[in-house]
């Protein structure tokens, strides 16, 4: 007998035309964390039909990285389209194996379309440089040419959007990509799949293997990074995973690109709009139930309104709705599974030891004992120290008191992790300030909003143990793109750079 969730699930695969054998037959059990429930069973690759599939991205490079830049754009064009049509099954598909609210899901499709769009300007922007040269009667010039298969690791939080910020780029710029999405979220990543074949048939003559799904565990994603014949990883997902993929892929000269833990932190100083700032802290802790890379991990207030804002805080955390998404109105929904409850559970109970002041963490009982809701914590912590030094990937938002914004500016980045970071303030000098070079260390730094919810058009990744990686807008498509710098002689004679003398 088939649970209510699992033929909701089936009927959204359905409508995308997945055959029904590929998420009811294989290995590898799929639950979704809304009920704890099983929704599908998928097969996994084995690591020779992963290798198999690695040449044949391999083929399919040879003939994409012929295709004009902007045809190709027009593959990425119709890919948004698809998107745009299957946007609700697929946004209901993520809050099924992921656990995000409607609304959530359908916004991640969204971000998804957007980068489409973005890619597409993009294909007829992968611009080189003119440079001068020192010699005369000679040209310097920089262009930029595809580079081979895209390797993308990409985590269970975004199951999907973050293959397109990066698949999208990587198209444009003449590349197949070979997505390993998370083991906790395959079906997402089939769906996906689905509407890239779709795109790709409307497109007429894309070579085959454009795109290539691997489903599979910890020995495939191994095995995708060691392989010299894909150049490029991105990896999105802990610090942990990050490290290990990052190292194996030095180890063959391979390029990375890696959006990893983030321990992000918001200042709130003594002229900032209170209001504003209480629900920008709110979505940014607790959005997605605390589980995105972005989520807002550390609140450093100003001692004249901690009072004011904590007092007002604590009682945003008691009564937030913390239910099933789908059926309701909630705006937390699930944790992933139990690792992730333990984990929270573990981190509160340092928190403690360390002297935290704790409110929430609770589980709650919403589905019963297959799935994992809690009340988000909000923790009064009087030094920033153990757990507070770490990501937990949970809703766990740590509170701390400063005085003077050169203080807070130190807390701020005196953690390990360097993803996100803001400010609220009405304040020109401290708004500059922070922004300046003295002040936040991450590779995203707003002003009156939370760390979260960054839009495509900039270049979204961090610092320091976030692992330096770019996606998504402004000049992150470098990163799938090999430069070449070429020295053209139009003269008769052969002068040497530097002055240099060699006269035969
Ligand atoms: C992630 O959590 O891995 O900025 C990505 C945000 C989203 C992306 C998060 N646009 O919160």
């Amino acid at each position: 007998m088939m649970s209510s969730l699992s033929s909701q699930t089936s009927a959204l695969l359905a409508s995308l035309d997945i055959p029904e054998g590929y998420y009811t037959q294989g290995t590898r059990v799929v639950t979704s964390p809304l009920t704890g429930e099983e929704i599908a069973r998928v097969a996994e690759v084995t690591s020779q039909d992963a290798t198999t599939r690695i040449g044949a991205s391999v083929t399919a490079f040879q003939a994409w990285r012929q295709v004009p830049a902007p045809r190709r754009g027009e593959l990425v064009r119709l890919l948004g389209e698809e998107l745009r049509a299957g946007k609700k099954t697929l946004g209901q598909l993520v809050s099924l194996e992921a656990g995000k609210s409607p609304s959530e899901g359908l916004g991640e499709v969204q971000e998804m379309i957007d980068i489409c769009d973005f890619a597409v300007g993009l294909s007829r922007q992968l611009y080189g440089l003119t440079i001068p040269s020192e010699r005369p009667d000679h040209r310097l010039t920089e262009q930029w040419h595809p580079m081979g298969p895209i390797g993308i690791i990409s985590a269970f939080n975004f199951p999907v959007a973050v293959w397109c910020w990066n698949a999208a780029l990587a198209l444009v710029c003449g590349d197949p990509v070979i997505w390993k999405p998370s083991e906790k979220t395959p079906l997402t990543a089939l769906a996906t799949q689905a509407l890239f074949l779709r795109a790709a048939a409307r497109f007429g003559d894309a070579p085959a293997d454009l795109s290539t799904v691997l489903i599979g565990g910890r020995a495939i994603g191994e095995l995708l990074a060691d392989d010299a014949r894909v150049p490029v990883i991105s990896a999105t997902g802990s610090t942990r995973m990050g490290r290990w993929v990052g190292e194996r892929v030095a180890r063959r000269f391979g390029r990375s690109i890696l959006e990893l833990g983030g321990n992000n932190a918001s200042i709130v100083t003594p002229s900032a709009d209170l209001d504003l700032t209480l629900r920008a802290v709110a979505f940014s802790a607790m959005g997605t139930a605390g589980q995105r890379c972005t989520t807002l991990r550390r609140l450093l207030v100003h001692s004249s309104v901690y009072d004011q804002l904590v007092s007002k805080l604590v009682n945003v955390y008691r009564t937030i709705s913390v239910s099933n998404p789908l059926e309701g109105n909630a705006l937390v929904g699930p944790l992933i599974d139990e690792a992730a409850f333990t984990a929270m559970q573990t981190s509160l109970e340092a928190a403690r030891a360390a002297g935290g002041t704790i409110h929430g963490g609770e589980r709650e009982n919403v589905n019963g004992a297959g799935s994992f809701y809690v009340r988000p914590a909000l923790v009064e912590m009087t030094s920033q120290t153990g757990p507070v030094l770490e990501e937990t990937f949970a809703p766990i938002l740590y509170v701390m008191k400063y005085d003077t914004l050169a203080d807070a500016i130190a807390l701020q980045n005196d953690v390990p992790q360097g993803l996100s970071s803001s400010i609220f303030s009405t304040d020109i000098r401290d708004i500059e300030l922070f922004l300046s070079s003295r002040g936040s260390d991450c590779g995203i730094a707003n002003v009156n909003m939370g760390p979260s919810g960054a839009e495509i058009g900039g270049a979204f990744g961090g610092e320091k143990e976030t692992g330096g990686g770019r996606e998504s807008g402004s000049d992150a498509w470098k990163g799938y793109m090999r430069r070449q710098t070429n020295a053209i002689n139009y003269g008769r004679t052969l002068p040497l750079a530097q002055g240099v003398k060699f006269d035969i």
